[in-house]
């Protein structure tokens, strides 16, 4: 998508998610596969046991761990580029946070099952969660590395409160478990190259299989309460800002952890 060219949000706003379409050359989905096989390998190797057990992501990808200076480089240049800005940038008038980076990817045990949730229900009691969903954003724009089954999402749910067998599910209980189907859900299968617009609060799962690789970073309103989740060290430096297509997101997220 061309810079210049403001998306249309129609969906998005009134269903929580959106597609974009065949966002990237094919010259930089080669970069990026070959950057995030980097990171995959080695967190795998130090994360053995999390990994053969139960994981189906990792996080914290811009951080000093497994990747080096040039590699982290190149991995912001796409996060602070121009597919992001045009994007993101529109929806957060007075500017974002960067809150993370998440890898995707399927269980090891192919028996695992996924989970209906919002983002927010691991951290907040059901009167906050009810709260949040006339609160600040939080969303997640997903780069399908490879083609993939994509998510599965309830319309509207980013707005609206739970119905009954919504609550049962994500909550497990009621005789109900999380990878119950749900009625109304809409599956949103993507293609390597497509990204992915979502928000967090939108009641959504992973669907699992093919060769699911997907890359969700994390923008938020810039507001401490969230972005006291972010990390000082998944940050750029001065050098690596300085080349940035779009800086805000990463600048407003220092300034924040500063305080
Ligand atoms: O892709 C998945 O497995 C789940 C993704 C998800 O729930 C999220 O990004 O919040």
């Amino acid at each position: 998508m061309p810079a210049t060219v403001m998306p249309d949000y129609r969906g998005f706003q009134r269903d929580g998610f959106q597609c974009f379409r065949a966002s990237l050359s094919q010259s930089q989905l080669t970069g990026l596969r070959q950057l995030i096989a980097t990171f995959h390998v080695r967190w795998q190797a130090d994360n053995q046991a999390f990994y053969q057990s139960r994981a189906i992501n990792s996080a914290y990808l811009t951080g000093p761990d497994y990747l080096n200076a040039d590699q982290r480089r190149q991995l912001f240049q796409f996060l602070g580029g121009e597919q992001s800005r045009a994007i993101m940038a529109p929806l957060f008038p007075v500017g974002c946070g960067f809150l993370n980076t998440q890898l995707f990817f399927n269980p090891v045990n192919p028996g695992q099952r996924n989970y209906w949730h919002r983002d927010c229900q691991y951290h907040l009691s059901l009167a906050e969660q009810q709260a949040v969903l006339t609160g600040p954003s939080v969303l997640h724009l997903r780069l399908a590395l490879y083609d993939e089954p994509g998510l599965e999402f309830i319309p509207g749910s980013h707005k609206h409160w739970d119905t009954e067998i919504q609550l049962d599910v994500r909550l497990g209980q009621a005789g109900r478990r999380p990878s119950d189907d749900l009625p109304g859900g809409v599956k949103v299968p993507l293609q390597a190259g497509d990204m992915l617009l979502f928000d967090a609060n939108c009641i959504h799962r992973g669907l699992y299989g093919m060769d699911r690789l997907a890359l969700d970073i994390l923008f938020c309103d810039p507001l401490p309460e969230l972005l006291q989740y972010g990390r000082d060290d998944c940050l750029p430096d001065a050098d690596t800002l300085a080349v940035l297509v779009w800086p805000q997101p990463f600048e407003t997220t220092a300034n924040i952890l500063k305080k």
